[in-house]
């Protein structure tokens, strides 16, 4: 069953920029929300995952909703999932902030 993802995130942040550039680089398309832009996404974020730090990866999988903090973390879990299903370029290096 594949998973649905979405990245919360903000531009400035290197934490955040570190995760897009895997994502770029490892040719993964990831849906992103702007937590300092929308309103919206931030309350998502704090309602789901408990805080409001960026960047976040909300992991839908067979209903069950997980939010993944912590950059490393994200790509690991990112690099692991499309390892696994097969695509992108998932062994893309990381760069740090
Ligand atoms: N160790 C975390 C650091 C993340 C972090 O410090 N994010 C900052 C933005 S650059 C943040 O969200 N600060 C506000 C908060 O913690 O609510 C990671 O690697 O993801």
């Amino acid at each position: 069953m594949p998973e649905r993802h979405v990245l919360y995130q903000y531009d400035a942040c290197p934490f955040c920029r570190r995760v897009r550039q895997f994502v770029a680089q490892a040719g993964i398309d990831l849906e992103t929300r702007d937590t300092l832009r929308d309103p919206e996404a931030r309350r998502e974020l704090v309602e789901g995952g408990g805080r409001s730090m960026v960047p976040c990866l909300r992991i839908e999988r067979d209903g069950d909703v997980q939010w993944l903090y912590e950059s490393l973390d994200i790509i690991d879990y990112l690099r692991r999932y499309h390892e696994a299903a097969g695509d992108g370029r998932a062994n893309a290096r990381i760069n740090h902030p």
